[in-house]
């Protein structure tokens, strides 16, 4: 691409929001290219997300990227919920009329949808460097990237901003056009990847003394685990024996005894943070998922969070294209928030219930046991986190 390239949508950023996005406007026969910074395999190599909403999955599988979701994905109706010595399972699916979560991991979701690029023959950069955009506040979007060592500019109609917290598109909006609601925990989530069957058949969340601990999956062979560590903390120092150590102790003895070690397949620490930048548009410029927004993991939110919004954006330029109507374009924004902000209440709340932090007084500790206490005696309070858990409607 020498000469100033055109397609109808520049699409930053080639994880699950970025693809999604692409995938549903090749589909709909709208032009789109992707610019992604790293390779492939460093995308795909990035272990994140495990828990699917049903509204997600029914998203992926209308992408036709959902065969593999259905035939490797584990449904599981509850969840448990572990503090004082002992478990308690909150049900799914009694209280939601039978919905459930998928157990299937990001790195899968993102893979399939990479597949389905390749097999649409459907055009992503990869290492494109110094990306920049411009002209999405005017009517003249373009995206000017280096690839293989040479200059490109990408004339387009519009630019989505699936680039990530990290990214670049959330920081070229001008300065204080943006609203930033954050709050940083002073915690960080070491995760665990190993070849081991897991130790229960659905996910336990452990509120502990010496610190929160989630047992998760990918499949009836591969386990995930975490444990709530110091902000920042370097996972080299921790070797897997340290790790198993630290988690059977912040499991129950039975748990524990069950627990199958083994060698770590990767080992990296994630931060705890709630943040959203509101807008999530500015005039030619979308933003979606991680870009716009973060949660921490506890609710496992981020991933169906990106999932949402792009469905919502796809719907919008889709209409767009084929209505020449700006309706969905300009109600965007105000319709994914109103989602985003209740999935950022449920992961706020779940983080707080469950983490012990270095700020938490003796007045919030006692808060802790008393709504623990509640939520294990109160249907009421069970159904209103299994209808969090397993998605709003979209
Ligand atoms: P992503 O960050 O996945 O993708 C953005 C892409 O943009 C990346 O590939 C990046 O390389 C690219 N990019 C960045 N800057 C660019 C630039 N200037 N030019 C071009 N490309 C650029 N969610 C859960 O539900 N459960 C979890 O357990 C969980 N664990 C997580 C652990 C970590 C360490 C992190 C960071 C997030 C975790 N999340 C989890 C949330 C995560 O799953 C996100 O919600 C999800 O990746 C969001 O997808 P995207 O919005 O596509 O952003
Ligand atoms: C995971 O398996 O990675 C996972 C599951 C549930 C969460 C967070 C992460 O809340």
């Amino acid at each position: 691409m020498t000469r100033p390239a055109r397609t109808q949508v520049a699409i930053i950023g080639s994880g699950p929001a970025g693809l999604l996005l692409g995938r549903l406007l090749t589909q709909a026969g709208i032009d789109n290219i992707i610019l992604e910074r790293r390779s492939k395999d460093h995308v795909l190599s990035r272990i994140r997300a495990g828990v699917l909403e049903e509204g997600s999955a029914r998203i992926l599988e209308d992408a036709g990227v959902g065969g593999r979701m259905r035939e490797e994905g584990l449904v599981h109706h509850g969840i448990d919920i572990a503090f004082g010595g002992g478990r308690h399972r909150i049900d799914l699916s009694g209280p939601t009329g039978g919905k459930g979560v998928i157990i299937y991991g990001q790195t899968e979701v993102t893979q399939d949808l990479m597949d389905r690029r390749e097999a649409d023959d459907a055009p992503t950069f990869y290492e494109a460097e110094d990306v920049a955009i411009s002209g999405f506040d005017r009517h003249m979007p373009e995206t000017r990237f280096i690839h293989e060592g040479r200059a490109h500019t990408l004339l387009c109609d519009f630019i989505a901003g699936c680039d990530g917290f990290h990214g670049v598109c959330r920081p070229s909006v001008p300065q204080g056009a943006l609203d930033i609601a954050e709050r940083v925990y002073p915690a960080g989530w070491l995760g665990l990847l190993c070849e081991t069957p897991p130790v229960s058949g659905e996910l336990i969340y452990v509120r502990h003394g010496r610190g929160f601990a989630l047992c998760s999956m990918r499949s009836p062979t591969r386990s995930r685990y975490y444990l709530q560590c110091a902000a920042g903390e370097d996972a080299t120092a921790w070797s897997d024996e340290r790790f198993w150590e630290e988690l059977k102790r912040r499991l129950d003895p039975e748990t524990a005894a069950a627990l199958v070690t083994g060698p770590s397949i990767e080992k990296s620490v994630a931060p705890l943070r709630s943040f959203v930048a509101e807008p999530m548009r500015f005039g030619r410029l979308f933003l979606a998922g991680d870009a716009a927004h973060i949660v921490p993991p506890t609710g496992a939110k981020g991933l169906n969070l990106a999932i949402g919004d792009v469905h919502y954006l796809a719907e919008a330029l889709i209409e767009y294209y084929q209505e020449r109507s700006q309706r969905g374009l300009e109600a965007y924004s105000e319709r994914a928030l109103a989602r985003i902000w209740q999935a950022e209440r449920f992961s706020w709340w779940m983080t707080s219930l469950l983490h012990s932090f270095a700020d938490t007084g003796r007045f919030a500790q006692k808060l802790q046991d008393a709504e623990l206490a509640y939520l294990a005696d109160s249907r009421a309070a069970q159904a209103a986190l299994a209808e969090n858990y397993v998605g709003l409607p979209l």
